[in-house]
């Protein structure tokens, strides 16, 4: 597996998955990378692509700037199994629940799952906040562009041309393994249509 911008996806069958990677606590970027080992080490769960890492400013309390990033998996096991085995990693990495948006050393969030919509306190599908927040649109456009939210109807790349690059400082590539720092991250990233 390695970090891959350019995927044709259809999030249909067998289903794909799209997770959101979230840590300002501890080592960030060394538990990001440990998580998408260990998620591409589960089974049932065949990640395809990840996303590069970006510095962003935090949403919420004042805290630590934030490492995002995203990816997308083809999974054989249920939204709700697959949200379990999400928590079960973040408390493997030490995450504690404190406060409502406060820090934390790993957080794994579901965003998409195919095109399902689900509304229960457990499991929302899509994740509720996920048009309107830089942090994780700007990372799911680097990998999943064409994917249609199910229920705005609208593709990722254009929520994500809608958010801006509001909070995004810096993007870290695995691959060029080097950081850039900049305002304005899609100059940084491929284009395309
Ligand atoms: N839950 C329901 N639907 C989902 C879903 N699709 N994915 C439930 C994950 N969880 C879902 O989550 C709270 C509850 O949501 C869980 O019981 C789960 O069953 P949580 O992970 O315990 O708590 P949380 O993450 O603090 O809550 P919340 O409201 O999901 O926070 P967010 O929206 O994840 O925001 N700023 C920057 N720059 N970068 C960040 O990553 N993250 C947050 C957290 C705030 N500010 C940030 C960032
Ligand atoms: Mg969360």
């Amino acid at each position: 597996m390695a970090e891959c911008t350019d995927l044709s996806i259809s999030p249909s069958d067998p289903p794909l998955a799209a997770i959101a990677l979230g840590s300002n606590l501890g080592e960030p970027l060394r538990q990001l990378r440990s998580a998408v080992q260990m998620l591409a080490q589960t089974a049932g769960i065949d990640v395809l692509a990840y996303s590069p890492w970006y510095c962003t400013i935090p949403v919420g309390p004042p805290q630590p700037n934030y490492w995002n990033g995203c990816l997308i998996a083809r999974v054989q096991l249920s939204p709700w199994a697959l949200l379990k085995t999400l928590q079960r990693i973040e408390v493997h990495f030490g995450r504690q629940r404190q406060e409502h948006w406060g820090a934390r050393t790993l957080d794994l969030d579901l965003l998409l799952y195919g095109d399902r919509v689900i509304t229960t306190a457990e499991l929302t599908l899509p994740h509720p906040r996920l048009a309107e927040r830089p942090f994780v649109l700007v990372p799911l456009a680097a990998i999943a562009p064409h994917w249609r939210h199910p229920l705005l109807g609208e593709t990722i790349q254009t929520l994500r041309e809608r958010v801006g690059d509001a909070g995004i400082i810096a993007v870290l590539s695995d691959d060029a393994g080097e950081t850039t720092f900049a305002t304005a991250a899609d100059r940084l990233l491929p284009e395309r249509h």
